[in-house]
């Protein structure tokens, strides 16, 4: 924690500095307008917070502090983490240092699995997870030091002391759900030697011969850990955390919009998706299968799961990256296979049903034919793994949004009648 702690102490005042000079100078430019198409389409692409952990550019897709994800592709993710939060990759000390501090945070409290055991059998891994987080509100420090009178400039001190317990503990938790979840057998302890994702693989009890499983949880966890501020999960965490909610609750609340199919859930859809064309066909269906099968569904009203993006217009560059594992690991493996034949011949459907404004993968179309490949078969569970990771943008975000003193998010809503009166003032004026 030092070093990072450290590296965060001295950017702040330069960071709050030039919110503040911008603000004076420039508060009143105008960045972005607002039509009623989107007022009432989600908001989409109106700009209107400000997120400096990652950007996410039609174009080029994720870019973390400036690095294009691709070029992140193998590092740990502890390392992201300290990118996220800084802006520069730790270096070695640095890590060495972070590493062990999560290690020494990695004890969860009995009262979770109480918890977590007295949950109905049947609940949703998902649900299991960010209720852990949520009764681990008891120990957050925020509160404690804010009931005690914190001063607005150490906020960010104690959102990092939090977020730090919440990622260490994060993949003990995540494990544990799924061992109990999948009625696996006893939970695995942590191996201290391991980093953070090939511990997380280890607590997993996937076996793992070749030791490709724990590099697959690595560049899962690097792959999946931030998409800028405005996706579901990191603005729903982002809106708890402007109420100076801690981050047990905001990180809590931002897993829930994970849960959603359009978002987090989406890559549970995609691969049932795969395996219900795979039992169809029995095995890897022809080309001219698989179009007539996404025909199918598209004229029953369903999405292509894993297809179209809010924000990208290309091949989302973090499904390039496991397609490259894919191809290296498990080429000929028949999930995998009729994912990479997906690739080949949805994007042209897409394009010729003329709706999708990306007609391209992103990251969901093929993470769980990965998964599935090295026997994580229960899908329901794969929202949890996307969650493990995601933490790590959503705990950077709400570090920064401590040290900058970001206010209350309260954006402003109009009703209908207002819309309706203002377009109409409009025509009579033109
Ligand atoms: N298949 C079929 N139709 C699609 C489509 C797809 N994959 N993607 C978009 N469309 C449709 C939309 O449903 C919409 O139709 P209507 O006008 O009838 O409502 C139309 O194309 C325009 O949508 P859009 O502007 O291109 O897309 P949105 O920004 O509204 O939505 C989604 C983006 C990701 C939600 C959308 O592309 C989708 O539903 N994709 C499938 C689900 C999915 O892969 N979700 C994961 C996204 C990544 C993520 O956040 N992971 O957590």
């Amino acid at each position: 924690m030092a070093k990072l702690y450290e590296k965060l102490a001295s950017q702040i005042p330069a960071l709050r500095t030039e919110m503040q000079a911008l603000v004076k100078e420039h508060g009143n430019k105008v960045i972005s307008e607002v039509n009623i198409g989107q007022a009432f389409g989600g908001m989409r692409g109106v700009k209107g917070m400000v997120c400096d952990t990652s950007v996410v550019d039609p174009d080029t897709g994720l870019v973390i502090r400036g690095i294009p994800i691709g070029q992140l592709a193998n590092r740990l993710p502890e390392e992201i983490f300290y990118l996220l939060c800084t802006g520069e990759l730790p270096d070695a000390a640095s890590l060495r240092t972070l590493q062990e501090d999560l290690r020494n945070r990695a004890q969860v409290p009995a009262y979770v699995w109480d918890v977590l055991e007295a949950m109905p059998k049947d609940s949703h891994p998902l649900t299991m997870y960010s209720t852990a987080i949520l009764v681990m509100e008891r120990d957050s420090e925020f509160r404690r030091r804010y009931s005690e009178g914190m001063r607005k400039e150490e906020y960010w001190d104690s959102a990092l002391e939090d977020s730090l317990q919440l990622i260490a503990k994060l993949p003990t938790i995540a494990a544990g759900i799924y061992r109990m979840h999948t009625r696996k057998g006893n939970r695995i302890p942590s191996n201290p030697k391991l980093d953070w994702g090939a511990d997380y693989a280890h607590m997993l009890g996937i076996p793992d011969p070749t030791g490709e499983f724990a590099n697959l949880m690595r560049l899962y966890m690097t792959l999946h850990c931030d998409h800028e501020g405005g996706n579901v999960s990191a603005f729903a965490c982002h809106t708890v955390g402007s109420a100076l909610s801690d981050p047990y609750y905001a990180v809590s609340a931002g897993m829930n919009g994970l849960a959603g199919p359009l978002h987090g859930l989406a890559n549970q859809e995609c691969l049932n998706f795969v395996l219900e064309m795979r039992e169809k066909f029995h095995g890897v269906p022809s080309d001219e299968q698989l179009r007539q099968f996404s025909w199918d569904r598209l004229k029953s009203g369903h999405v292509i799961p894993g297809y179209g993006h809010a924000v990208l217009r290309i091949t989302d560059p973090r499904f390039t990256a496991f397609h490259e594992f894919g191809a290296r690991v498990c080429p000929k493996d028949e999930v995998f296979s009729i994912v990479a034949n997906i690739f080949r011949i949805v994007p042209d459907v897409l394009k010729e049903q003329g709706k999708a404004k990306d007609p391209w993968p992103n990251v969901d179309a093929i993470s769980g034919s990965l998964l599935y490949h090295f026997g994580l078969t229960e899908f329901e569970y794969y929202t949890v793994l996307f969650g493990v990771s995601r933490a790590l943008g959503m705990c950077a975000q709400l570090i920064i949004n401590r040290a900058l003193g970001t206010p209350i998010t309260r954006p402003k809503s109009i009703s209908t009648a207002w819309l309706r009166s203002t377009a109409n003032a409009g025509r009579t004026a033109a």
